[in-house]
C-alpha cells in the first residue's frame, strides 16, 4: 500500500476469481489505446495478437490503434466481444511531439468516443508484448505504473523536470514514485482529466520554448504527485528483460519488443 492506501499491485496480492465475480457483474467494456505512427506500424500484429491471449481475457475489449496507416493495420481474429478500431492521426515530425501528442488524442477521444464506448481505459506503448495475465486487477479510477528502470530506488534519483520554468516542475521535496508513461490508465472520466490536463500544460510550455525532459512522462509525473493514483501497477506489468529477472519479479505480463534505437528513430525509409 502507498501511504494514502492505494494498493500496488503484485502477484500474489490480489484473488482474481474474487475479483472477477465483481468486474462481470458491471459487464465491464476496456478500450485499449496504443500508437502505431510511422515506423511502429510494424508492432501492431505481435501487440494485438498477444493481448488476445492474455489481455482482459473473456472481457469486451476495444483496441483503439491511433496511426497515420490504418490501411496498413494487419487482420487479426479476435475473440468474440472485441474489436479493432483504428483511429486516424496526423503523422509529426518529431518523435518527441509523436510521443507527447498521445495526450491530446486520448483527451480528445474520450469526449467524442470513449464516453460512450467503454468505461475504462488502458494507455499503453505499442513496442510490446502481452506475456502472462493482465486483468481487472489493474482497474480502478486512476492507475500509473512503477518504471522498471527506477522501482527500487529513492526520490532523489528519479528524473523529474526539475527546471521551474516548466509545468512539469517538481520540486526535490516532492513526490512519491516515478511512474512510466508507457501504461496508466483508469475511468474514461480520470483518464479524460489526466490527458487533457498533460495536453494542457506541454502547450503551456511549447508557448515558452521549453519541453520537459522525459517529453509526455515528465508531464505524467506531474499530474500525479497531485491527483494520487488509485492503484499502482508494480513492474511486472511494463518490464524490459535488458534490465534482467530480479526476484522480486514472480511474472513479466508486458515486455518490451527489442528495437534498433538509430534505424527506428530515423526519418529514412
Ligand atoms: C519513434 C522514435 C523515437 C521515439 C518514439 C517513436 C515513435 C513512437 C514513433 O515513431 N511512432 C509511434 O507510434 N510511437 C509511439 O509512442 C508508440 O506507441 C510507442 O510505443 C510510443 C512511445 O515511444 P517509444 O516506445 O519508442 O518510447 P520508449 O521510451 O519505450 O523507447
Ligand atoms: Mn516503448
Amino acid at each position: 500500500m502507498t501511504p494514502w492506501f492505494a494498493p500496488i499491485v503484485w502477484e500474489g496480492t490480489f484473488n482474481i476469481d474474487i475479483l472477477n465475480e465483481n468486474f462481470r457483474q458491471r459487464n465491464v467494456t476496456i478500450g485499449l489505446t496504443a500508437f502505431a505512427v510511422k515506423k511502429y506500424t510494424v508492432f501492431v500484429e505481435t501487440f494485438i495478437k498477444t493481448a488476445e491471449e492474455h489481455f482482459m481475457t473473456g472481457y469486451k475489449v476495444n483496441y483503439y490503434i491511433f496511426t497515420d496507416k490504418p490501411e496498413a493495420l494487419p487482420t487479426v481474429s479476435l475473440k468474440e466481444g472485441r474489436k479493432l478500431i483504428p483511429v486516424r492521426v496526423e503523422k509529426y515530425e518529431r518523435w518527441q511531439e509523436v510521443s507527447m501528442r498521445r495526450m491530446e488524442m486520448i483527451s480528445r477521444l474520450s469526449e467524442t468516443r470513449f464516453v460512450n464506448e467503454v468505461d475504462y481505459l488502458v494507455c499503453i506503448d505499442i513496442d510490446m508484448r502481452f506475456a502472462d495475465h493482465i486483468g481487472v486487477e489493474i482497474l480502478t479510477d486512476l492507475f500509473g505504473t512503477l518504471h522498471p528502470g527506477v522501482y527500487s530506488r529513492v526520490r532523489q534519483s528519479f528524473s523529474y523536470e526539475r527546471r521551474s520554468q516548466s509545468q512539469a516542475y517538481i520540486p526535490s521535496d516532492e513526490g512519491d514514485f516515478y511512474y512510466a508513461g508507457g501504461f496508466f490508465g483508469g475511468t474514461v472520466l480520470q483518464v479524460y482529466r489526466l490527458t487533457k490536463a498533460c495536453h494542457e500544460a506541454m502547450m503551456e510550455d511549447k508557448k515558452n520554448g521549453i519541453e520537459a525532459v522525459w517529453h509526455d512522462e515528465s508531464y505524467l509525473n506531474k499530474y500525479f504527485v497531485y491527483h494520487k493514483p488509485t492503484k499502482i501497477l508494480s513492474p511486472e506489468y511494463l518490464w524490459d528483460n535488458g534490465m534482467g529477472s530480479p526476484p522480486i519479479l514472480k511474472k513479466k505480463r508486458f515486455l518490451a519488443v527489442p528495437k534498433n534505437h538509430a534505424a527506428i528513430r530515423s526519418n529514412e525509409k
